[in-house]
């Protein structure tokens, strides 16, 4: 979204409800013109009256009355986008929303781009970038993990931190520059043991956050969970079986899943996204032979392992194939589930808890029995996973913080070898840079375009 100057100083509109039958719709209207066009059509004064109020009244065009609306006005700066601000609300009609825009485009207003109006809230200064992310996110949470997150990185905690760290960075900065300019006299302003301990700070808060994005990352994105096992140990039954849909094809005939089958299954307000593998086996099917090697890159790639096997098969056996997966994809003991299944054909079945898994089921994926054993398991694994509160979910913010991390590190080495301040200097100010982007303190074009096209119209 490329926003010449004079098209940020542009009166914009958009619908902020989604178009279509409804009780109420809303549209917006921000800009220097709100006030003067959005009166031309409304059959109240509006230069008269106070931000933060309601007004009953009609929207006319062209001799013609449109609709009963109520008009909210909020007035540069106390609005969101910190520019004078109104919201129609009117009935929830596309035709009566049309014939509103219409009217608005007629006096002067332009349609909004997708995302303008936050993009106008952080040009104003009213959020930072981490905030306006968080409001996408926000909007397309759809389960209590992903919104927590959200809320959490709205009410600016993670942005106090970054701005705690940045200020540090920024002293040290200014007095190695204070140095520089300085430079043939042999002054040193700049405490370097001072510097050194404050990095350590520095790495204790964002290493933390660095390596709590794979959790926050899965989170959002709903944690994997890879069910794997023989052919024809129940996988896709058991996948159908939580989901309680027929989502897999389910079949006597070994090798039927080729592609790997996934949805997403919320646990208590966690995502789990559980993936249905092709099974393991020898054999000569070249198509089948790809869907295996694909069901070991989805178990590597998985948060958690869930191994199925018969309930009447031997556990040594068991044992030994499930270290053998554990091996080839790189799975740990605390994230692997070994379920026994069709305990309804095998009552007898042997009930060891094998040492290669966190927790030993057993359960009838055909008779939906004992299944809630495995829904108990994943939820309480997730819960061991939360250690992270705040846990960073952007990616862009992880690449960010993480190159804040090698820039430090070499101001650290720096600092340790007694090199002079124009070296310090130039390895702090891109630390500085990159952790400065992460909320927008710093900000280049092509950054902002990519946040803010991912917003919708109205938003
Ligand atoms: N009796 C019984 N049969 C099951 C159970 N789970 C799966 N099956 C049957 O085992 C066969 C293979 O199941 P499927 O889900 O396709 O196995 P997959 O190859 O691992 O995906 C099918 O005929 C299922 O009906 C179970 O808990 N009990
Ligand atoms: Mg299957």
């Amino acid at each position: 979204m490329r926003l010449a100057f004079s098209e940020t100083q542009d009166t914009i509109c958009a619908p902020a409800t989604a178009m279509g039958v409804s009780a109420l719709a809303i549209i917006r209207i921000s800009g220097s013109q709100a006030l003067t066009c959005v009166a031309q059509i409304f059959s109240k004064t509006l230069h008269d009256k106070a931000s933060h109020t309601s007004h009953l009244g009609w929207i006319r065009h062209q001799g013609k009355d449109i609709d009963q609306v109520v008009l909210s006005i909020y007035k540069n700066p106390h609005s969101f986008t910190g520019e004078d601000l109104i919201e129609i609300t009117s009935h929830g009609s596309p035709y009566i929303q049309e014939q509103i825009l219409h009217a608005l485009l007629s006096h002067g207003i332009r349609l909004a781009k997708a995302g303008e109006f936050t993009m106008r809230a952080f040009l104003a200064g009213k959020l930072d970038l981490v905030q306006a992310e968080a409001i996408a996110d926000l909007i397309h949470a759809d389960n209590a993990a992903a919104h927590e997150l959200a809320i959490g990185e709205i009410k600016g905690g993670f942005s106090k931190t970054l701005q705690k760290v940045r200020q540090n960075m920024i002293d040290f900065c200014g007095l190695l520059e204070l140095e520089l300019d300085f430079s043939g006299e042999d002054v040193a302003f700049a405490d370097r043991t001072a510097f050194l301990a404050e990095i350590n700070n520095i790495y204790q808060t964002i290493e933390p956050l660095v390596e709590s994005f794979a959790w926050g990352n899965a989170l959002k994105k709903g944690i994997a969970v890879a069910i794997i096992g023989k052919p024809n140990s129940g996988k896709s039954t058991l996948l159908n079986a939580l989901l309680q849909e027929e989502k897999a094809i389910v079949s006597p005939i070994a090798g039927t899943t080729r592609d790997s089958i996934e949805d997403v299954w919320i646990i208590e307000g966690i995502p789990f996204r559980l993936i249905d593998t092709a099974g393991l086996r020898k054999t000569q099917d070249e198509i089948e032979n790809l869907g295996i090697e694909k069901s070991y890159q989805k178990a590597e790639s998985a948060s958690v392992l869930v191994y199925l096997a018969d309930a009447q098969e031997n556990p040594v056996t068991i044992n030994t194939e499930l270290l053998a997966l554990q091996e080839k994809t790189k799975t740990k003991k605390e994230n692997t589930i070994l379920v026994y299944n069709k305990i309804d054909l095998f009552p007898e079945a042997q009930t060891q808890e094998s040492p290669l898994a966190l927790h030993t089921l057993h359960i009838s994926a055909k008779m939906g029995k004992n299944t809630h054993s495995l829904k108990d398991a994943l939820f309480n694994w997730a819960k061991t996973q939360t250690k992270h509160t705040g846990a960073l979910s952007n990616v862009r913010h992880y690449n960010a913080l993480t190159n804040t991390l090698k820039y430090l590190k070499e101001v650290e080495k720096g600092l340790k070898n007694q090199v002079s301040a124009d070296w310090l200097a130039l390895d702090l100010r891109m630390a500085l840079h990159e952790i400065s982007e992460i909320t927008g303190a710093v900000s280049s074009e092509d950054i902002l375009d990519s946040i803010f096209s991912k917003f919708c119209i109205g938003k």
